[in-house]
């Protein structure tokens, strides 16, 4: 039986597999124990690569809508009349009435990230948008404000760390993200044998709480001042000790200034943790011999979530723990990926702000919560046309339901995605690319947030067909029949433009950048170790990365001290009572919104769940398994109740990516599992100000019996 190796693109782990095959069926997946990074791990998701290959429901061929139904067609055709579509609005109505939006997978395609992004950056439109501000945006914004660019975010040293903090993220069920790692458990388990500590802050009782040493719960929303009050007690009590790492940092009175009114006391009422529990986190934070404050997607969730990630570094920073041994470092991967974004214009903030809402960009890029009502106003900029690519916006962004109307209102719209699901059914044609394991694959992203530096180039697993696509090859002929159509380009050096990047392809660039890159690789050496080559333990890096003016890590960058006002202010408004706050949460076998069509990991219990606290159940009036209606001032929607003391009161949890029971799409196994989709009741109007990010965990809901609410109606 032939035997492949690959990566698994499920998710930010990074896996190495080997994928079974018998006449070109994948027979079944298993972890590599070569692999030097994963050593055999697998999570249970793994089976997803395999199932997603052979998924019938996966497109083959481009389909094009005629009215309410979808056609298959050739690809010169979906590729011609998408490109004519594009092309007659850009000639009517300008460069930006065309906008692309990027989905999450997107991260884990090499032709996505490198001849992808030359063709997405070069379109000449300020409509670009992504999954960026779902998700890591507010680190992207401290990163560039504390180091000089939005790709500088510090991973945890989590295998020689004494003490990890974790504060809204739970590896045990995503994996890890913005930390590539895989085996979390393992590394965890490591971290407390050898006599470190886990501490857990989180409004749930999470899995990963579940093996800490200890579990905090915060308020939803609270974070900042949490860890500004943390950042207090040690400059009041002399423990603000950086030692050596203190010839790297500015502003280091400025952050005591600013701290000055956050004192536990102070922050005690909002947090929802009592002053003494605030000031013992501290003392244990600096005492340890090497701590790391990780801080992840939720409390990028927050409307003060840029200052969580600022004050999260700052604690690392004021501690001597940034940049050394089992604290939080930066990786240096082997095809650098700030010089990646330097050449696609994916550095710097504020160049350009969005038409209506006036936020300004970030990487080259407007917050996605922009994005209905760029459609939907009228006037020069007005967004008419759109490119999907590996992205599924009605289920994924704040306010759904509106995404949804103004998808539906486009002139035109094409979507690279290999399903017809909630949001590529409003496209006028879809374009299929291969599947994961048809591709050549190098983490270009993941690797550049590795707790080792690690190189794996894998040449794809299956070969692809003649009438098969990939995800680079659709968007560069987009762009260049695009092109054509601006008089840009004649047909002469078009051909020659198309066979050059067609050539160099995304294994060419990759190239160039590895050896470009510190450790001088090439494709060919690392078809040596076709395991994954280990480049070693994290290594200190400041100052010569640093891109701040003084070449300083910079402590109170000015933009953010001027948002503590709003943020002290908040510390006093009381919430109505009446209301819950609503957070996330993820599943071990789901992966966002596009993994629900795998039969296998579907299987069990109903996980679309809303999750209550008893003591809200009781007052709610609702039992196990009732119907109870999320109501928000965007909207409301309506989820089966899961009772467990895990939620601290007054907070319930529902995971998003669900909502599959849209008219139209074609995802059999989804659709049996529909469930409800959590965006549509979060707001679009909620942001962190300072880079634009969906603030989904700091809504405010009311709950209600769903037979009650139908009784008074
Ligand atoms: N199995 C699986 N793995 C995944 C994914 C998946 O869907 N399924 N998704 C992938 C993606 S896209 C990402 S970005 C990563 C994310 O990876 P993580 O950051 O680890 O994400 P979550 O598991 O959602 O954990 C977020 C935690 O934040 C908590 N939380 C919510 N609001 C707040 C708050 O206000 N304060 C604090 N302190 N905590 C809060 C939630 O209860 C939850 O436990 O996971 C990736 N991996
Ligand atoms: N309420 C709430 N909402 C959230 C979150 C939350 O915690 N709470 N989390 C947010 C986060 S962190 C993220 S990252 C976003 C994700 O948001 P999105 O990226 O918009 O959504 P996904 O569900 O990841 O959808 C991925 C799409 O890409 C397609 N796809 C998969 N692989 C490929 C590929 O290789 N090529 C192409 N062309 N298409 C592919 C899938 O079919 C699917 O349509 O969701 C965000 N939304
Ligand atoms: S942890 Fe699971 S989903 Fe993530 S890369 Fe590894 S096998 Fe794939
Ligand atoms: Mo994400």
């Amino acid at each position: 039986m032939p035997r492949h190796l690959a990566t698994c693109t499920l998710c930010e782990a990074a896996c190495g597999i080997v994928v079974e095959e018998e006449d070109g069926k994948v027979v079944g997946v298993r972890g590599d124990p070569h692999d030097p990074a994963s050593r055999g791990y697998v999570c249970p998701k793994v089976v997803g690569m395999q199932d997603l290959h052979e998924d019938p429901d996966r497109l083959r061929a481009p389909l094009i809508r005629r009215g309410a139904s979808f056609t298959e067609t050739t690809w010169e055709e979906a590729l011609s009349f998408a490109a004519e579509g594009l092309r007659r609005v850009r000639a009517q109505h300008g460069r930006d009435a065309v906008a692309v939006y990027q989905g999450n997978p997107t991260a884990h395609n090499l032709g996505l990230l490198t001849v992808g992004q030359a063709v997405i950056r070069t379109l000449g439109t300020r409509n670009l948008y992504s999954a960026s501000t779902l998700d890591q945006a507010p680190h992207m914004r401290a990163a560039h404000e504390m180091f000089g660019h939005v790709f500088y975010i510090p991973v945890p040293d989590i295998d020689r760390t004494e003490h990890l903090l974790i504060v809204g993220a739970n590896p045990l069920v995503s994996n890890g993200s913005i930390m590539t790692a895989p085996d979390m458990k393992r590394r965890l388990s490591e971290l407390r044998a050898r006599g470190g500590r886990v501490v857990v802050i989180d409004p749930r009782r999470t899995e990963t709480a579940a093996v800490a040493d200890e579990h905090v719960f915060v308020r939803p929303g609270a974070d900042a001042a949490l860890l500004l009050a943390m950042i207090h007690v040690l400059f009041a009590e002399q423990r603000a000790r950086p030692g050596l790492l203190g010839r790297h940092l500015a502003q280091i009175d400025e952050l005591r200034e600013a701290v000055r009114d956050f004192s536990p006391r102070a922050v005690a009422r909002a947090t929802g943790v009592e002053a003494s529990r605030i000031v013992s986190l501290a003392r244990a934070f600096a005492a340890a011999d090497r701590a790391a404050c990780y801080v992840r997607v939720g409390t990028c969730h927050q409307r003060h979530a840029t200052l969580v990630s600022w004050a999260a570094w700052a604690l690392n920073a004021i501690t001597g723990n940034l940049d050394r041994e089992g604290g939080s470092m930066w990786s240096t991967p082997a095809a650098d990926l700030v010089w990646i974004a330097d050449r696609v214009g994916a550095s710097g903030y504020g160049r350009f702000k969005s038409r209506v809402r006036g936020l300004p960009e970030l990487g080259g890029e407007l917050p996605i919560a922009c994005l209905a009502e760029e459609i939907e106003t009228p006037g020069a900029g007005q967004i008419r046309a759109l490119i999907t690519s590996a992205g599924n916006p009605v289920l994924s962004a704040p306010n759904g339901r509106r995404v949804e109307a103004a998808l539906a209102s486009l002139e035109h719209m094409v979507s690279v995605d290999g399903y017809l699901n909630e949001t590529t059914r409003h496209a006028h044609v879809i374009l299929p690319p291969v599947s994961p394991l048809q591709r050549g694959h190098y983490d270009v992203l993941l690797a550049a947030f590795g707790v080792r530096n690690h190189a794996k180039y894998v040449p794809a697993a299956l070969p692809k067909g003649a009438h098969e696509r990939h995800d680079w090859e659709i968007l560069l002929d987009l762009g260049l029949r695009l092109r054509l159509g601006d008089g840009a380009l004649s047909r002469a050096p078009l051909a020659a433009l198309r066979a050059g990047l067609g050539r160099l392809g995304p294994e060419g660039m990759l190239d160039v950048a590895l050896r470009t890159g510190p450790y001088g690789l090439s494709l060919k050496k690392l078809a040596e170790t076709p395991h994954g080559l280990d480049l070693g333990a994290l290594k200190p890096r400041l100052p010569a990365i640093l891109r701040t003016r003084d070449r300083k890590v910079h402590l109170a960058p000015k933009a953010f001290l001027a948002e503590l006002p709003e943020l002290r202010a908040s510390l006093e408004r009381a919430d109505d009572p009446g209301e819950l706050s609503l957070i996330g949460r993820r599943h071990l076998r789901s992966n966002n919104s596009w993994m629900h069509n795998c039969e296998r990991l579907m299987k069990g219990r109903a996980r679309c769940t809303l999750l209550l606290h008893p003591k809200d159940a009781a007052r709610l009036g609702l039992a196990d398994g009732d119907l109870a209606i999320v109501t928000s001032a965007a909207g409301s929607a309506t989820f089966p109740v899961e009772i467990t003391d895990e939620m601290m009161p007054g907070v319930a949890s529902a995971p998003h990516g669900f909502g599959h029971h849209r008219e139209g799409t074609r995802m059999h196994v989804a659709e049996a599992h529909a469930g409800t989709s959590v965006n549509d009741v979060t707001d679009d109007a909620l942001i962190d100000r300072l880079s634009g990010n969906a603030a989904f965990s700091s809504l405010r809901v009311r709950i209600e019996a769903a037979r009650k609410a139908a009784a008074a109606e």
